[in-house]
């Protein structure tokens, strides 16, 4: 089963940063693609939901220092 969950993702001012979000949410447990976009400051994670949660997806990009909410 595939999940799609959409975050909200504040603070990400460069292109490097689009792409360290997508390198780290990428190597998470569960999580098959990641989208992110600088000028929609929004994130989409596919992610098995026996695996991981959106509440850790978020939390993963809250650790990395921007502010992360879900938007559902
Ligand atoms: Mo760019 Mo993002 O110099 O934290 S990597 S702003």
């Amino acid at each position: 089963e595939r999940l799609t969950v959409e975050v909200w993702i504040t603070g990400m001012t460069c292109h490097s940063c689009v792409d360290s979000v997508t390198n780290r949410l990428s190597q998470e447990t569960g999580v098959s693609q990641v989208s992110v976009s600088l000028e929609e400051q929004r994130g989409r994670v596919t992610f098995d939901p026996g695996l991981t949660s959106p509440e850790k997806v978020r939390r993963v990009i809250q650790d990395m220092g921007y502010e992360a909410s879900l938007t559902g």
